[in-house]
Parts: C-alpha cells; structure tokens; sequence
C-alpha cells in the first residue's frame, strides 16, 4: 500500500499546477469548489476520517488539514494576483491624458455666479472692495448690531434657522443676511469704507418665490459726509450699468431696522410677450432696498454718529439673475440639472469686464 501522505503531497501538486493556469477569477473559483467545497476533494477526504483507525487519523488528520490549509493559501495567492493583473489592465486600457484639450463638454459657470462677478465688476469700478464673512453667525452679528434688539417683530420676519446651542448653551443662526459682514468691517477697519458683500444666505421659507437659500449682494459705504444723494447717484449708476441700458429709477420711501431713512427702488419695465424689459415702460418694479446707516448700527460698531454716516443697500442677485437673463422659474436655479446649466451657464473661461462688456 502507498504511504498515505506521498498521495497527499500528489494531490498538493496537481492542485497548485491547477490553480497557477486558471486564468481569471471565475476559473480560480471553480478550482477552489473542486478542492475545498462542500462534496470537494479535500473536504470528501477529510469527511473520511471519521471511519479511520486512531493510529491513521492520527498521521492523516493533520495532513489533511496541512493539505487543506497549503491550497487555500494558494488559492488567496493566486486571486490576490489576478485582481492586481485586473486592476493594471484597467489602468492601462482607462487612462486619461490630462494635458489634452478640453472636449466638447465643459462645465459652465451658473448664472449666479455669472451675475455676482458681474455685480463686483460694476463695484470695483466705482471703488468698492469685496468683503465676505462666515455663513453661520452669532446673534450679535445678524440681528443686535443692526438695530434688531432682542424680542422685536423683525426678527420674526427673517425666518431664522437655528443651530442647535453649543456646550455653552450658545445658538447660532444661518445668517439671514449678508449684513453681518459689513457689521464685522466697521469693528476692524476705520472708516472710510467701500465694500459690497456677496454671498449665499438662508431663511425659512420655501415657495415659487422663495428658496431657503439665496444669494444677496449687499454694500456699504461710510465716511464724514456721505449723504442720500450719493446713495442716488451709486445705485442708479449701478443698475443702469448692470442691465447694459440706460434704466429710469424712482425711489420710495420704506422701512428697515438698519437704515434711517430707508427706501426701496423701482425700475421701469414693459412686458414684451413672455419676456420682460428692463429700463422704460409703464410699469415700476421694486429692484433693491436701501438707506442710509441707522446711527445706533454706527452705535454698535463703535463708529460715533455724529462724526461719521453712510449708506448701505442690498438686492436678491436670484431675482436680477431671473430677471436679466430671462429665466423663469426661480426653483430651477437649484435643482442642479446639467440641461439647465448648459443652457443657461456662461462660459466659465470668459471674464466680465465692462471694457469687453459684462455678459
Ligand atoms: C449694515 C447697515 C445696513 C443693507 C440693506 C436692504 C436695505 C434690503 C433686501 C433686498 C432684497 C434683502 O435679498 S433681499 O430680500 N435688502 O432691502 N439691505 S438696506 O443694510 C445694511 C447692511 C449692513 C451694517
């Protein structure tokens, strides 16, 4: 009779040559059930120990399980190596040559943000810097700085969004505003001050006119004799050159925290069919709010009132970005759909300028 564990080592071999020529992983697999699997040759084997003398299970117990062990490893070997070999002809067959140029699919810059560069081309012209500030401020910044004490109606107005209290039992809120930012210049920089502050701000409220977030350009200027007339002047300058058109403004008294006096201000526009034309017309659309600094917002940010004054305004860049380029449903604008940005995106290698003109 052969010795039982010279058939062993035959059996180690035949299955190593097996497991070295399959050639993929579906192969392998199949050579692993013929081996190791439930009615496979190993198990089959081991399965007859129980009818063994104790002297044979003594000497083919740990065989066999050396047996077992010695293929199994080989099978992981084996795997480990045809996934590699998978994984470095996909590589060679996927690569991507960085350096060639762009194809006919770019990206596009979204209309807000075509808008917002827009806005601070006009600014900067006229002197204004950007200034940005954090999304999520604390109560002072969006609400107690600018004329909101606590407890008064017109913070109900905002549709605040809390944050849940810190460890310190601190709630912040989503700011409601970008207003916040010019709060944070006038506590660092000394006047005079020219800034525009762009940026995504959040409320509460969600309908056909309504995003929770939305994006607001904001500006502000202070110095010791800045008066209404220079506000006038500045947005209508700004307006005129934003829709490329001479635009006829008028302006309305209203009412603000921050502002004292505050105004809004109507544009003149015509409906055109489905369209809308901005600049003359029967008819008046309010644009932006206004106004000039109230001097307890001076007050808050260590400013003396009777030494400096300025003026502050802001506008939905959504709404103008709608009302310039012609789109008409506000909820798209966030819906991230490729077919919307491609047909309403700007090309994201163009640059505003007033020189080549802004759109
Ligand atoms: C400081 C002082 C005053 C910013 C202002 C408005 C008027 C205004 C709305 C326009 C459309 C918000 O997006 S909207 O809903 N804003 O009407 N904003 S004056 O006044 C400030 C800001 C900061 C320190």
């Amino acid at each position: 009779m052969s010795d039982p564990t010279t058939d062993i080592a035959a059996i180690a071999n035949r299955f190593e040559t097996e497991i070295g020529a399959a050639p993929d992983l579906a192969a392998l697999d199949d050579v692993r059930v013929a081996a190791l699997g439930k009615k496979g040759e190993i198990s089959m084997m081991m399965r007859g120990l129980g009818k063994m003398s104790p002297d044979e299970k003594k000497v083919m117990g740990p065989a066999l399980n050396g047996l077992k062990n010695t293929v199994a490893a080989m099978v992981e070997t084996r795997k480990a190596a045809l996934e590699n070999a998978a994984l470095d002809a996909a590589l060679a067959s996927e690569t991507m040559d960085m350096s060639l140029p762009v194809g006919r699919k770019t990206g596009t810059l979204h209309p807000v943000q075509q808008v917002m560069e827009e806005m601070a081309v006009i600014f900067s012209d006229m002197g204004f810097s950007v200034a940005e500030g954090p999304d999520i401020e604390d109560d002072f910044h969006n609400f107690t700085a600018l004329n909101f004490p606590p407890g008064h109606p017109a913070r109900d107005m905002h549709d605040t969004f809390f944050m849940v209290p810190d460890a310190e039992g601190i709630q912040k809120v989503l700011r409601t505003h970008t207003s916040p930012v010019q709060i944070r210049t006038m506590m660092s920089q000394k006047p005079p001050i020219r800034i525009i502050a762009p940026g995504r701000t959040y409320r509460c409220d969600s309908d056909q006119t309504h995003t929770p977030m939305f994006h607001q350009v904001e500006g502000l200027v202070i110095g010791e004799d800045i008066h209404m007339g220079h506000l006038k002047g500045c947005l209508m300058d700004f307006i005129s050159a934003f829709f490329e058109n001479d635009v006829e403004t008028r302006f309305r008294p209203h009412h603000f925290p921050f502002t004292e006096p505050s105004a809004e201000m109507d544009v003149r526009y015509e409906r055109d069919g489905a369209s809308i034309k901005i600049g003359s017309g029967d008819e008046w659309m309010e644009i932006l709010g206004c106004g000039m600094v109230h001097p307890n917002v001076l007050k808050s940010c260590g400013l003396d009132p009777e030494i400096y004054q300025g003026f502050a305004f802001g506008m939905g860049v959504d709404r103008l970005a709608m009302l310039k380029y012609g789109m008409p449903d506000l909820r798209d604008m966030f819906a991230g759909d490729p077919r919307w940005l491609s047909h309403y995106g700007f090309g994201p290698l163009v640059q505003a300028s007033l020189e080549s003109g802004l759109s």
